[in-house]
């Protein structure tokens, strides 16, 4: 039997500091008590027309980050079409296109071994370190052709990334599984790699749908769950190469671990848990 509380996350100070911030444009209220009967009116009937997308001007929010103009890097609101609601992305402006962020870790604070809802529908702070949300990337890469972008930082001032094209998340009937295509890159290809990630559901600590049943580790050990040993949520198969939501551990303690921000093609032999990752996708 699971213990369901393991997973759940209790906010430090700092966390509630940027969970009030990233809530405050939401509970933004006008305040019209200050101004006469004739400007408050004509500023409710603005605000209607606004709220509305009155006459040729449209104010819905863009369904992902690449239709905004290139700018500064960032947080934006979006909504890809076919989502209930508009949602907070981090849009990634660089030389190669623009970016929305679906992954991104620096450091521990915000916690990874979360359960299935908490994968589905996201976590963490856009501006900061989260996961985007399972529904989100799946509704987003229902439409177009994407390519995902996967950034690694290790602790020695080095970097790597692996890209590939056609990537894409099916919905929760099919455990949001993942498919990928052509792989490009300077961190080798883990997700395709023995044993292979590619097709599979994703799976947390209270839903396995791994390829574990079960398999077999340094001889002798049999797990049933790749969560048993990595806590965080992923496209588990035997269970894989690539594993960027397990526990991150800090510089000096960050080899060996069984759980850990793993991409194996791109440190070797030793299981590295990189600094930093990020996680991101474009339309192709
Ligand atoms: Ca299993």
């Amino acid at each position: 039997m699971k213990d369901i509380t393991r997973g759940k996350f209790h906010p430090s100070i700092r966390d509630i500091k940027a969970l009030h911030d990233a809530k405050e444009p939401h509970s933004k209220q006008v305040k019209m008590g200050g101004l006469s009967g004739w400007s408050g009116s004509m500023l409710t009937l603005l605000l209607i027309y606004m709220q509305t997308g009155g006459g040729s001007g449209n104010t819905a929010a863009p369904p992902d980050c690449s239709v905004i103009p290139n700018g500064a890097s960032g947080v934006y609101t979006i909504q890809p079409a076919g989502f209930r609601y508009s949602f907070q992305a981090y849009c990634e402006m660089g030389a190669n296109g623009v970016w929305t962020v679906i992954q991104k870790r620096t450091g521990g604070a915000v916690a990874f071994d979360r359960e299935w809802a908490a994968y589905k529908n996201g976590f963490g702070f856009a501006s900061w370190d989260h996961w985007l949300g399972l529904e989100k990337i799946s509704v987003m890469t229902k439409s177009k052709r994407w390519k995902l972008r996967v950034d690694l930082w290790d602790f020695e001032g080095g970097s790597a990334y692996a890209e590939y094209d056609d990537f894409r998340v099916g919905d929760e009937s099919t455990n949001y599984r993942l498919s990928v295509g052509r792989y490009r890159g300077t961190a080798g290809d883990a997700i395709q790699s023995y044993p292979g990630q590619n097709g599979y559901g994703f799976s947390t600590f209270d839903r396995d749908n791994d390829g574990c049943d079960p398999c077999i580790f340094f001889g002798d050990i049999a797990a049933s769950s790749c969560t048993d040993f990595d806590r965080g949520g992923w496209w588990y198969s035997k269970c894989g190469s690539a594993s960027l939501n397990g526990e991150w551990h800090p510089k000096g303690d960050n080899t060996g671990w069984l759980s850990g921000l793993h991409w194996l093609t791109w440190k070797r032999p030793v299981s590295y848990s990189a600094r930093a990752t990020r996680m991101m996708i474009a339309p192709m």
